[in-house]
């Protein structure tokens, strides 16, 4: 695992291969703007299973928070981490080559009662992230302002946006 940001991490973003992470590095991409610190590393459910369940199970140990989990295809590492831990995890589906992500997002939408996995949309890393970084705004102040912040951000623009069409 990659530690990055000030601080111990609070967010672990993993996923199940590194040809993920030109989609999942969006996740990481709005943590840093944000300043929230996370850890990024590669954790295959099915290339490495009993390093991806250790993971998940001592992950609110190491001081982990949020678990951002995304992978492709017949992919079942976000509800598998869900299984060994109580921490909210964030399931991002990454679309692979073929059946255009939905193999994916089915994969890890379809939970069993009683495993929760909070299913972004296919390729929706950013959003995982700034879910996740909700999720810490809930008992955080100081990052719920910069939510805040940013969603004016948003306005800000499509307003910005209105009105260059109207011009
Ligand atoms: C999944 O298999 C990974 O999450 C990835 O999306 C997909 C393909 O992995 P590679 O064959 O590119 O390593 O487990």
């Amino acid at each position: 695992m990659t530690a990055r940001g000030s601080g111990e991490p609070l967010v672990g973003i993993v996923m199940g291969s590194d040809s993920d992470w030109p989609v999942m590095s969006a996740a990481a991409s709005v943590l840093d703007e944000l300043g929230v610190a996370y850890e990024v590393g590669v954790v295959s459910a099915h290339r490495m299973p009993q390093a991806m369940l250790s993971y998940g199970a001592e992950a609110a140990g190491r001081g982990l928070r949020v678990l951002v989990a995304g992978a492709g295809g017949a992919a079942h590492l976000p509800g598998m981490l869900a299984s060994v831990t109580s921490l909210p995890v964030v399931g991002v589906p990454v679309p692979l080559k073929y059946l255009d992500g939905m193999d994916s997002l089915l994969s890890i939408v379809q939970m069993p009662a009683g495993v929760p996995v909070a299913t972004v949309s296919v390729g929706g890393a950013r959003n995982a992230g700034l879910l996740a970084a909700r999720i810490l705004g809930a008992s955080d102040a100081s990052l719920r302002e910069r939510l805040d912040a940013f969603r004016a951000s948003l306005e800000e623009a499509a307003t910005a946006k209105g009105a260059a069409l109207r011009s």
